[in-house]
């Protein structure tokens, strides 16, 4: 299956996704990660990327385009995936449908994690404690729901316009938001949401 995980930033896209990949099979492909690699690495995509992030602003949608496409080439994605931080507006979701066209194999559902900002604030300066991740001081964060507000949610309604949209309350304990999601994914042995 070919599915999109949306949702803001902290609203637990990164641990949902690794919970569907070893429950389905198939591949957790997370920008975030990927790029985080690169800032640790040292190349120069990192050089590039790591004060963007820092910030909580966006990596260029050219940027990002390459590594997306050359990450859903490789063999572990071809039998489905699951995206986790992109597409991040509606540039990168038109890019995506055009590279899965190239590959033949459309996006098949979009799931948008549901969590109030309040939440978020909260989950990140918990996270900022315990990991120091540039990004989760406060003021970056609330820089980061601001991009989000203004050039991520617009993809929930493209999503939503082709008929690929489901939503998730994503508030309340890890396994419980897994099963809702598993329901909406018709898994069997879950309820639906
Ligand atoms: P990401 O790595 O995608 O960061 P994120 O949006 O914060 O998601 P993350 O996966 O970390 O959070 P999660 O919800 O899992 O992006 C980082 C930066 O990279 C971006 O700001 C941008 O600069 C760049 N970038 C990435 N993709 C890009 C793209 N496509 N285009 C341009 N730039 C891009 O978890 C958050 C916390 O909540 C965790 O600590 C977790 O333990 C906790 N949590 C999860 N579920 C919970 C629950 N049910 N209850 C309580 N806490 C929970």
């Amino acid at each position: 299956m070919r599915i999109v995980l949306l949702g803001a930033p902290g609203s637990g896209k990164g641990t949902q996704a690794a919970i569907l990949k070893d429950q389905m099979g198939i591949p957790h492909i997370s920008t975030g990660d990927l790029l985080r690699g690169a800032v640790k690495a040292g190349t120069e995509l990192g050089k590039q990327a790591e004060a963007i992030m820092a910030r909580g602003d966006l990596v260029s949608d050219e940027i990002m385009l390459g590594i997306i496409r050359s990450r859903l080439g490789e063999d572990d994605a071809q039998n489905g995936f699951i995206l986790d931080g992109y597409p991040r507006n509606l540039v990168q979701a038109k890019a995506l449908d055009g590279v899965l066209e190239e590959l033949e194999f459309p996006v098949e559902e979009a799931i948008q994690i549901d969590v109030d900002h309040e939440g978020i604030v909260e989950r990140l300066a918990k996270r900022a404690e315990l990991e120091g991740r540039a990004d989760d001081d406060a003021d970056a964060v609330r820089h980061r729901l601001n991009v989000y507000e203004e050039q991520t949610a617009p993809v929930i309604d493209y999503y939503g316009d082709q008929g690929k949209l489901s939503q998730v309350y994503g508030v309340g304990s890890i396994e419980e938001i897994s099963a809702r999601i598993l329901g909406v994914l018709r898994i069997a042995g879950q309820e639906r949401s």
